[in-house]
């Protein structure tokens, strides 16, 4: 059993009341103007803010603090298109064969289809893995904890990254997933979970006409 190590909690900061008011709606105003997109421009983006926004994202919490996830960026136009091609052709089984009218019908205010042409145009596809376990250096089995959850924290953390830092993002997840290991060359032990596209808005970019529930609906205090 490893003893555990403590340290002084050396970073937090307190700020008065008034203050932390002002934060958490500031902070709220900024997040309330994060759209996600499906138009990009193929503008590239500096490395080092991509670099920083994964710096952030694993600052997530995980379970047994294993940080269970690995994220391929890909810039690279050859792997690009070969990303967009194979996602392509799960998307034609999707909305040609597999999907449900119900589950057509919850997408089409969204104006989605089998086309994919962001893949290629943004500059830049974070593809994220969650390790379902780890390896140790000599290949022995190290066990992971609440997998889904962290990297579902991580992903959020880094999506508000992406929009803190001024850039557009995309959640895309086409289904199945497991062509991004064979193209990522990544191992057994990892599991695509999300494509994150990553980069500047087109010219005269349109959004859904969407509208977030209010406090009232999300959550209850009692
Ligand atoms: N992966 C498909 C379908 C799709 C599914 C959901 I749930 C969305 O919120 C959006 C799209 C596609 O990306 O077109």
């Amino acid at each position: 059993m490893t003893k555990p190590r403590f340290v002084p909690l050396a970073n937090y900061r307190e700020y008065p009341v008034e203050e932390m008011k002002q934060r958490a709606a500031t902070f709220y105003a900024d997040m309330q103007r994060r759209r996600t997109v499906r138009h990009f421009s193929d503008r590239p983006v500096p490395l080092e803010i991509i670099e920083n926004c994964l710096r952030t994202s694993s600052t997530a919490p995980s379970g047994a603090h294993m940080q269970p996830w690995h994220f391929s960026v890909v810039t690279d136009p050859a792997v690009k298109r070969q990303i967009r091609e194979a996602a392509e052709e799960r998307e034609h089984e999707f909305y040609k064969k597999y999907a449900p009218q119900e589950w057509l019908e919850a997408l089409s205010p969204l104006g989605t289809d089998e086309h994919k042409p962001f893949l290629e145009t943004a500059p830049c596809l974070i593809v994220i893995f969650a390790q379902r376990y780890g390896l140790s250096p000599d290949e022995g089995i190290i066990k992971h904890y609440y997998v889904s959850e962290s990297v579902g924290i991580a992903t959020g953390i880094l999506i508000t990254a992406i929009h803190q830092a001024g850039l557009v993002s995309l959640t895309y997840t086409p289904n199945p997933m497991d062509f991004l290991s064979d193209i990522l060359g990544r191992p057994a032990n990892e599991k695509p979970f999300l494509i994150l596209v990553v980069g500047y808005p087109a010219d005269d970019t349109v959004v859904p006409d969407l509208h977030r529930k209010p406090l009232q609906q999300i959550a209850s205090f009692i």
